[in-house]
């Protein structure tokens, strides 16, 4: 299935040109790795794999809830000229969403990946012939311009996946601010996001029997063996998922099985039996905490859709 989030999130390491961030959260206690490097095209192509796993709902419960509230959303979204995508879009969302507003003039996919975005500029230019695609290479998590042609009153937002949840709550608040902002007044934002639920549910979404997932989260030492010469034992790593509930969010560790020492641009880093790095979380959030969340950002929430279990839930938030 292609579901296309994992491409909003696409990261070079030739971003942080030192390896600063690497290094720092290799050096703190406990160890943590940033989730964004998940995604190289090896990564991405996990991550796909990941979506068709019978255990992670999490892409095919909003894709289904989005279609069966596509008129709804079209009622919403009725007056919008311009749809902008936080993340490079041409997914099935994306799609339903235009599918959904006849009328729209302009889409704008936000990514940080060049050929992702234009890939998927070229892809819905193809099928949506009258549509006026400008896509906006830059990262959404900090500030960013739009094009000038477009006027704020009419802008609709659009950030589907639960991205949103990877983000820490007061970075969540930070990344609504910036949008409300960019927009302005008038505008609305659809934001997709996981809930939570029982973790008899959600840690196999995130530890599925075939090993899909936990091959993803390896893939993040494997491309710094790769891509920068460590030489982490991939063999000498496990993959685990825990539900922290004080946080409501699944942490992704990768967990040292042995007691062992790795090396990386020049530094060794020793691990003992059990210790993990922290490679992501997937915050989950019940319904009123996501609308304070969005209220604490100027926001309001005009209207709500949840999904039959698993609950997923997608925002229309107005400004
Ligand atoms: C694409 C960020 C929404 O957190 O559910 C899937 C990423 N990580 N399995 C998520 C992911 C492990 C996914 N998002």
């Amino acid at each position: 299935m292609m579901v296309g989030s994992a491409m909003a999130l696409v990261r070079t390491l030739e971003e942080d040109p030192g390896h600063a961030e690497l290094l720092a959260g290799l050096l703190s206690v406990p160890k943590t790795l940033p989730s964004k490097y998940l995604y190289d095209e090896e990564g991405s192509r996990l991550f796909e794999l990941i979506c068709d796993q019978p255990e992670y709902y999490v892409a095919r419960t909003e894709i289904s809830l989005l279609a069966s509230i596509a008129a709804d959303m079209a009622h919403v979204l009725k007056d919008r000229s311009m749809l902008v995508e936080f993340g490079s879009g041409a997914s099935v969302k994306t799609r339903l969403l235009l599918d959904a507003l006849p009328l729209l003039s302009a889409y704008v996919p936000i990514d940080i990946s060049q050929s992702a975005l234009s890939a998927a500029a070229q892809a819905i230019r193809g099928e949506y012939p009258q549509l006026n695609v400008t896509p906006v290479l830059g990262d959404f998590t900090r500030n960013l311009k739009l094009p000038t042609m477009i006027d704020g009153r009419s802008i609709a937002g659009f950030f589907p996946g639960s991205t949103i949840g990877n983000f820490s709550p007061s970075a969540a608040v930070d990344f609504l601010r910036r949008a409300r902002r960019l927009f302005g007044r008038g505008s609305k934002l659809v934001v997709g996001a996981d809930l939570a639920k029982t973790p008899r549910v959600l840690v196999p979404a995130y530890d599925d029997a075939e090993g899909v997932t936990a091959a993803f989260n390896k893939n993040l030492l494997a491309r710094l063996n790769r891509e920068l010469g460590a030489n982490f034992d991939l063999g000498s790593f496990g993959h685990a998922a825990i539900w922290n509930a004080g946080e409501s969010r699944i942490e992704m560790h990768l967990v040292s099985l042995v007691r062992q020492r790795a090396a990386l641009l020049g530094r060794t880093f020793d691990f003992a039996v059990g210790e993990t790095i922290h490679t992501e979380n997937s915050y989950k959030y019940s319904p009123a905490a996501f609308a304070g969340m969005a209220a604490r950002a100027g926001w309001s929430v005009e209207r709500r859709w949840i999904s039959d279990n698993p609950g997923f839930a997608i925002f229309a938030l107005s400004a």
